[in-house]
């Protein structure tokens, strides 16, 4: 397999959606909601998908795609290769905020993490990491991740998880939250991991995050040394919905042994 020839693909079809995404901010979106009233949808979600899709399978007719949208195909196992593609990564914040989202893409080969691209369209940022081979921020080397004791760290973590709701109880992660420097939430897991991997943030929770949320960013966290598992400490399997728990080496153990009971901590009944 040309690992070099894909990913040389893969970088320069994000940066052409990264461009299409830019040139929209002039032109009226198109706005549906999905689940619920706030779950949003742009028609520049669905044409970036649309694009990916075209391009990977006229020049990878054999590989397969797994998209937010669902104009690709549909799985059952990771098996061959696999692009996981998240056309905009924080759709309320590009609606609302036209920043704070990215493009990510993640190539998986049976299951295995080997590309990894998040592009903050917006500040032209290309995060990017082939298994192996180190993690670049625009070309720019980026350093392996260290341990940070709790104290010192600032974690992402989204108000909805230490209020009442569907998932946790919502007193499980209130410790963490007291006992940090700091808590953030920037709306899109896609950059969340990738300042973990940079180090702008030193951890990640959230409670629901979907494959494409995480493919991409995962592999830059990798790479870099960090941690990335669900909140029970498992391996991801990328096909279903889980939770998840990003962390630099080390503290990833401490907060999953000393505030996420070993992985023990229990659903809440009526969970989906
Ligand atoms: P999205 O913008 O691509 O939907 C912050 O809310 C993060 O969670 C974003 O990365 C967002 O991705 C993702 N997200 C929001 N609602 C979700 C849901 N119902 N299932 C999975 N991921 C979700
Ligand atoms: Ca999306």
């Amino acid at each position: 397999m040309n690992w070099d020839n894909i990913d040389t693909h893969a970088k320069n079809w994000v940066k052409e959606a990264g461009e299409k995404i830019r040139s929209s901010f002039d032109k009226t979106l198109d706005i549906r909601t999905k689940s619920n009233p706030n779950d949003l949808v742009t028609n520049i979600d669905q044409e970036i998908e649309q694009f990916f899709i075209k391009k990977v399978r006229e020049t990878f007719p054999e590989h397969k795609i797994l998209g937010e949208e669902g104009f690709g195909d549909k799985f059952e196992s990771l098996d061959g290769i696999v692009w996981i593609i998240d056309p905009i990564d924080g759709t309320m914040n590009f609606v609302h905020q036209q920043r704070n989202f990215a493009i990510s893409l993640g190539v998986y080969e049976n299951g295995v993490g080997k590309i990894g691209m998040i592009y903050d369209v917006v500040h032209d940022e290309l995060y990017h990491a082939m298994s192996g081979q180190g993690a670049y921020m625009n070309g720019e080397k980026l350093p392996v991740s260290e341990d940070r004791t709790v104290k010192e760290a600032i974690i992402a973590l989204n108000a909805t998880w230490v209020m009442e709701n569907r998932r946790i109880d919502h007193n499980l992660l209130i410790p963490l939250a007291r006992e940090v420097r700091g808590t953030r939430s920037y709306g899109s897991a896609a950059l969340e991991l990738v300042f973990v991997a940079t180090g702008r943030l030193d951890a990640y929770i959230s409670l629901r995050l979907a494959p494409w949320d995480v493919a991409g960013g995962a592999v830059i966290v990798e790479e870099l040394g960090g941690k990335v598992t669900n909140m029970r400490g498992e391996k991801l399997d990328f096909l279903t919905q889980d939770t998840l728990l990003v962390a630099r080496p080390g503290l990833h153990e401490t907060i999953l042994r000393d505030y996420l009971m070993n992985g023990q901590w229990e659903k809440n009944s009526d969970s989906e």
